[in-house]
């Protein structure tokens, strides 16, 4: 095949590429290296602009794939007993338990029937696990369409998103992510480590998935797990189950404030009484239900290498479920369930001359993909019947932000609010609201009910366009795309007899109570902070720093059970910055002074800063450090209550907009 010398320019650029990635280096080395300032301006490499001219994906046919709904942890196999859980540190794809990769007995210290597992785990004693699993992450070959061959993927349960794992609150659960990536895989792109964030649970440090730990090649030894894999447990308790109040939570005549009162009444009229009495809700302090969370996904968080692993694949969602969302459209609220709850990861890529999945890591801005994929397909169809559906949306990333919109393509109509907003990351609102589009940025989940009884009739294709117009990492364009990116298509089928979910879109609908909002309490602020975010010397930097994990060095220590106002100042000037702030969930107080729009109101995790803007929120910090936490190794104690805060678009959190903050007890903090 002869080539013309642009197309040798780029296979050459390419190979170069590949050549550098291959010495898995972190782009922070290639910084220091020099070789962005050398080779790549020679071949104007540099940027996302002159990436996005330079790497073409190859023509695809929209619409041609069905969406896959990703199977559960269950359907996969990987759910395990408690002592096949402690007995194994690995697993295959067909749920055959192993005893460990290389055959070697694991250390009596990873077991977890021991007690000396247990002291490894925050609260662990106080909220027994219930349910076990163990998630391989392999490389498999994933067809990301039709025309294109299958591409080298990296992923939890060999699929993408990743098994979906399924959490009831009160059912506390514990997952052994096994690696079982290659040694030494001739990727283009990735590091072979797992260190997986659960965003946005209310998990202590050790379970959390920070930036912390990930200095070995395989899994890290800091400081629960063996070689072979890394254990994560989750209290499936809500933020405040440390403070006595809750203990009481369904009495109704138990507390003096009103809001309280109100919220406590609501929970009496509406929680699912059969899912309490199933998970011993209604027993002992399982924390403030207003701090409950429903859609989250896991992600690996590896320093420096988050946009390679992600991008490669390592995602997925966890559902969780309670007494008000409880997964059953016959009960509590009685959202769209079983088949009519879909979630919708989306994100973009780069496919490149021979189809292959292309990863930048010369790009610094951010990286804009030209193929909008669903689920882990590109532009895929969706057979939907004629009702109620549940839409999980969550754009993960890299870099692209999204603006969602629905299109009638039958009677050539934009549709004008198909989606009724009910959460916003994961948080169920106060009350529904009624969207003309969604904006998601990096990491945001929106979930939406849509009525194609309401939008269509059978027979009907409506199509799902992105017209946020964005050509670079750096922010969107300003521009309304018309119509925009078409990211997938829904084709109506027949109206069903019945449809048992419940019909929010009347105005009795929009007028009720989801899940009261916690109370925001100005007398538990403890104190306020700034962190402004910039850019300098080519890094994006927190405070004029840049994030270094091997530095143990915190920008913030916060009394434990207190509340802080923070203010996030994007000074930067011609970039936007979703960050995300781990551990609990903030409300946003003011956008540049103005209170935001009210679907803005609820509880977040993921904070979109604009440029020259300045975001106030009120954000609480709970439960975590256990003060009883007696770790095997006393050296892990101080950083029992350790947690980030870094930006979303995982190309600038890896270059690196991260930053440490502590809780810590206030015995310690004087
Ligand atoms: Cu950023």
């Amino acid at each position: 095949m002869s080539m013309n010398k642009h197309e040798r320019e780029v296979k050459w650029a390419l190979d170069f590429r590949r050549e550098i990635t291959r010495a898995q280096l972190s782009r922070r080395e290639i910084m220091k290296l020099g070789i962005l300032g050398t080779g790549t301006a020679f071949l104007g490499l540099g940027s996302g602009k002159t990436q996005a001219k330079t790497i073409v994906s190859p023509p695809t046919e929209p619409f041609v794939d069905a969406l896959p709904i990703p199977k559960t942890a269950t359907e996969c196999g990987f759910e395990v007993t408690e002592a096949q859980f402690a007995e194994h540190g690995s697993c295959k794809m067909d749920g055959t338990v192993l005893r460990s990769l290389s055959g070697a007995p694991l250390k009596t210290e990873h077991d977890s029937r021991t007690s000396d597992w247990k002291r490894k785990h925050q609260y662990v004693e106080r909220f027994k696990p219930k349910r076990f699993y163990v998630l391989p992450t392999m490389e498999y070959d994933h067809k990301w369409h039709r025309d294109l061959p299958a591409s080298k993927m990296w992923g939890q349960g060999c699929q993408f998103p990743g098994s979906t794992i399924i959490a009831n609150y009160g059912e506390p659960f514990v997952v052994r992510h096994t690696n079982e990536l290659p040694e030494n895989p001739n990727a283009d792109y990735g590091s072979p480590e797992l260190l997986t964030h659960l965003h946005n649970f209310h998990s202590g440090s050790e379970s959390d998935g920070g930036p912390w730990g990930a200095s070995d090649r395989r899994c890290m030894a800091e400081p629960v797990d063996s070689p072979w894999f890394r254990d994560h447990y989750y209290t499936m308790a809500r933020a405040g189950f440390t403070d006595p109040q809750f203990e009481k939570y369904y009495s109704t005549k138990v507390s003096t404030n009103a809001v309280t009162n109100a919220a406590w009444k609501h929970y009496a009229a509406k929680a699912d009484k059969n899912y309490m009495k199933k998970y011993d809700l209604s027993a002992g302090n399982w924390g403030d239900p207003a701090e409950t969370l429903n859609t989250m996904f896991y992600h690996s968080h590896v320093p420096d290498f988050t946009t390679a692993n992600v991008y490669k694949g390592m995602a997925g969602l966890c559902i969780a479920r309670d007494e008000l969302d409880t997964g059953d459209e016959t009960t509590g609220l009685r959202f769209p369930s079983g088949k009519y709850d879909v979630p919708l990861a989306i994100n973009d890529k780069v496919f490149d001359q021979n189809g292959q999945l292309f990863f930048d890591t010369f790009n610094l801005d951010g990286i804009i993909g030209d193929k909008p994929a669903v689920n882990g397909v590109v532009q895929p169809y969706f057979n939907v019947d004629c009702r109620r559906y549940r839409f999980r949306t969550l754009n993960t990333g890299p870099s692209r932000i999204l603006q969602l919109y629905l299109y009638n393509q039958t009677t050539n109509t934009w549709i004008a609010n198909p989606f009724l907003q009910i959460a916003s990351d994961g948080n169920l609102l106060e009350k529904p609201v009624l969207r003309g589009f969604i904006q998601n940025s990096v990491a945001e989940r929106y979930d939406v009910l849509v009525d194609f009884n309401r939008i269509a009739k059978p027979g009907h294709v409506i199509i799902m366009y992105n017209r946020c117009d964005q050509q670079d990492g750096r922010l969107p364009t300003g521009k309304l795309l018309s119509p925009g990116i078409p990211v997938m298509k829904f084709i109506v089928g027949a109206k069903p007899a019945v449809d048992t979910s419940l019909d929010y879109f009347t105005s009795a609908g929009l007028a009720s109570t989801l899940r009261p909002m916690p109370i925001i309490d100005m007398t538990k602020v403890a104190a306020r902070r700034t962190f402004n975010i910039g850019r300098s010397g080519g890094s994006w930097t927190i405070n004029n720093k840049i994030f270094d994990p091997s530095i143990a060095a915190s920008q913030a220590m916060i009394k434990r059970n207190t509340a802080e106002i923070w203010s996030l100042q994007n000074s930067s000037g011609g970039w936007v910055h979703p960050m995300h702030i781990h551990f609990e969930e903030g409300r946003i107080l003011t956008r540049n002074g103005v209170a935001p729009p009210v679907y803005e109101r609820g509880r977040k995790d993921l904070y979109h800063v604009n440029t020259n803007e300045k975001v106030d929120l009120y954000i609480q910090f709970r439960d975590f450090p256990d003060p009883n936490y007696n770790p095997p190794n006393p050296a892990y104690k101080p950083e029992a209550g350790r947690y980030a805060m870094h930006c979303h678009n995982t190309v600038h959190e890896d270059h690196a907009m991260m930053t440490r903050f502590d809780i810590v007890n206030p015995a310690t903090t004087a």
